[in-house]
């Protein structure tokens, strides 16, 4: 995934603060995606539990959200994330297994 946003000269999107974390739910909404997987660049792969960006390696910021009873590395194989959305109200990250074909969301730096 990374990969693939580097060719466009960018990296996987960090949500560096909740009004980042509710940019990307936004677009997501928008592009009627409720129902897929779009992953974004935090991940826990390297030390279980402790989510970074995978580009920056910065740690997750404290004001991110993730929806009721994430994070839970479900069955010991989730270290990617992707943003959840019921349709509703309930908005939040997940951790999800990093091998899904799923979408992804590519950030450009500033120019
Ligand atoms: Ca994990
Ligand atoms: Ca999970």
């Amino acid at each position: 995934m990374n990969e693939r946003c580097k060719s466009y000269g960018g990296y996987l999107i960090e949500l560096n603060d909740k009004d980042e974390e509710k940019f990307m739910q936004d677009m997501v909404f928008s592009a009627n995606l409720l129902s897929e997987i779009v992953y974004t660049g935090l991940t826990d792969l390297g030390l279980e539990g402790h989510f970074y960006h995978y580009h920056t390696k910065k740690p997750i910021a404290s004001d991110l959200y993730w929806i009721e009873r994430q994070p839970d590395n479900y069955k010991g194989n989730e270290h990617c994330t992707h943003v959840f959305i019921d349709g509703i109200q309930t908005a939040g990250l997940n951790d999800i297994d990093c091998h899904r074909t799923a979408r992804y969301m590519c950030e450009l730096p500033p120019q």
